[in-house]
């Protein structure tokens, strides 16, 4: 037997004359408050000016029928959270050392963590879950699907990854097995030499034919599945960057011709990204290569459709995006972070040839760069601490990745202090969650629309979805945007759009009415 999930289902009404429940949306009034600051050109002096502008949010309370679709669906990432869902769908429970274990969703925002409401008449603080502000998709009713170049069936390929326990294998297996990856794009030069013996699955021809082709199947699998929506996720191996070249990958038309030219620098994740663009499905790059050259953000925009990125943000870099922002935010000044990591599952296989590292690389690097810059009084323009980062291929660790971290930072008087961090987890198990919340969110952000003052009609919001940041460690924004890596502000930032989309004002911490005589 089957559990559906409790899609669209919230945890709550508002009662609001800002807020009005249609048959099929949500539509809240809503004013959006911020701080704009000038400097008096004669004094120096800064000027605070309060802003207020008002938006209605619109949100259809439809979820229907949603299908996921991932590139790269017979690796650690793709089998495991396939396994996954159907153990939760099917309420599966195995036994393991220590007694009986249960399916669940932890280390899913949106399916384990909750969000403040308010607070009762005595004042006490009322939580929901987080995927009952808003309709959102509930997991166990999504249609899973999607490509791989290796033709495994999904049954084999979660054995192959050696991630879930035995006993919860052997109980999802036959249905897993009769999971067939479609073939895919495979173009050697991307991807790590060693991973070429897995290349057995492939679409041939040329990109132009192997864009339509991935077109066709976005297509197939909405028609044979009934589905009102598709996403697709790259959960496929890293690739190097693409070289950005005038005239091939800096707009749309020169991207669909280069595509039409069969142009070497066009990579297989950005050609997924733009058959998806051109489907109309929500596209998410999972990995760290630059997928979403320009040429992607302006079809994307050009075509009003969604795309997001880069690199699922699981266990080092999210302790590194909290960790270095309670420092500097403590008047601590970071001096240097080490970042090592060895891990022995295929993604570590691939990440050892350079290039592919170097995507990696750049990924992990950047992710304190917005902090530092927000306090000049620790770092002057343009200093920034020492960060390195180290990956090593140790096969005998299998997915057990270890991560290995150090922060050297100045105190007070000029001491330092030094903070070491061991961190060993099986990266898929961090990794197969993060796809359902950038699943969920994203599908969500395809039901809402906006409207200001300036807006003759309601608009959807822009197409690069820097709301997904929290997932992700290097967020790609809209053009001209600032990137916001602090975990802390990233989930504020999603909390509290969710909150607006209902009508409801942001969360924040001041607890005025305990602090009152
Ligand atoms: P994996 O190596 O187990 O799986 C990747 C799969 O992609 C393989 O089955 C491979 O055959 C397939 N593939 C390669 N090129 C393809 C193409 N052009 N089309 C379709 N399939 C293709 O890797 P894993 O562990 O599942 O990770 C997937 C990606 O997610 C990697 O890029 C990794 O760096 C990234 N990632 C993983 C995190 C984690 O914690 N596991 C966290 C952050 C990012
Ligand atoms: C080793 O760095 C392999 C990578 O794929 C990482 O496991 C992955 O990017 C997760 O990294 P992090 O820093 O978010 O734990």
């Amino acid at each position: 037997s089957t559990a559906e999930g409790n899609s669209g289902a919230t945890a709550f009404k508002v009662e609001s004359p800002n807020v009005r429940y249609t048959d099929d949306s949500i539509e809240s009034s809503y004013s959006y408050d911020t701080t704009i600051v000038s400097r008096d050109a004669s004094s120096g002096q800064l000027k605070a000016k309060p802003t207020q502008v008002q938006y209605q949010f619109r949100t259809k309370t439809h979820v229907g029928r949603v299908g996921l679709m991932m590139v790269g669906w017979g690796g650690n990432n793709g089998s495991t959270l396939t396994a996954s869902i159907l153990a939760n769908k099917k309420g599966i429970s195995w036994e393991t050392r220590k007694g009986t274990q249960t399916a669940n969703y932890f280390g899913s925002l949106m399916m384990a963590s909750t969000v403040k409401l308010g607070v009762d008449e005595q004042l006490k603080d009322v939580y929901v879950p987080f995927n009952q502000v808003v309709p959102m998709v509930h997991p166990n009713d999504v249609v899973i699907g999607g490509w791989d170049i290796n033709s495994a069936n999904i049954g084999d390929a979660m054995r192959r990854a050696q991630v879930l326990p035995v006993d919860l294998q052997r109980r999802v297996y036959d249905d897993l097995a009769q999971l067939k990856p479609l073939p895919s794009v495979y173009y050697p030069d991307f991807i790590a030499a060693n991973q070429e013996e897995r290349a057995d699955n492939l679409i041939g021809g040329t990109k132009q034919e192997q864009l339509d082709h991935l077109r066709q199947d976005i297509r197939n699998f909405k028609q044979a599945n009934g589905l009102d929506r598709v996403i697709i996720m790259w959960t496929a191996n890293t690739e190097r960057y693409a070289d950005l070249l005038a005239g091939v990958n800096d707009t749309a038309d020169n991207l669909l011709q280069a595509i039409a030219d069969g142009h070497e620098e066009v990579s297989p994740s950005t050609l997924f990204a733009v058959a998806s663009i051109l489907e109309g499905a929500p596209f998410v790059n999972g990995s760290p290569q630059n997928t979403l050259v320009p040429g992607v953000i302006d079809l994307a925009e050009r075509e009003r459709s969604f795309v997001g990125g880069d690199d699922f943000k699981s266990g080092q870099t999210k302790i590194k995006s909290v960790l270095a922002e309670f420092l500097v935010n403590a008047g601590i000044k970071p001096l240097a972070i080490t970042s090592y990591n060895h891990l022995g599952n295929n993604d570590g296989h691939n990440l050892s040839a350079p290039a592919q590292f170097r995507s990696k690389e750049i990924s992990k690097s950047s992710v304190v760069d917005d902090m530092v810059g927000a306090n000049n009084l620790l770092y002057k323009k343009g200093e920034h601490p020492d960060h390195t980062i180290v990956i090593k291929y140790v096969p005998s660790v299998g997915d057990s990745k270890r991560a290995l971290d150090e922060y050297v930072s100045e105190i007070f008087m000029g001491g330092l202090n030094t903070i070491s961090i061991y961190n060993t987890c099986e990266d898929s198990l961090l990794a197969s969650p993060l796809i359902i919340d950038l699943f969920m969110m994203t599908e969500l952000m395809t039901r809402v629309s906006y409207r200001t003052a300036n807006d003759a009609d309601w608009m959807p919001f822009h197409s690069v979805l820097s709301i997904l940041s929290y997932m992700l460690k290097a967020p790609v924004v809209p053009p001209n945007t600032p990137v916001v890596n602090a975990l802390a502000k990233q989930r504020m930032a999603m909390e509290n759009i969710l909150r607006a989309f209902v009508g409801l004002a942001p969360n924040n911490e001041m607890l005025l009415e305990h602090k009152a005589f």
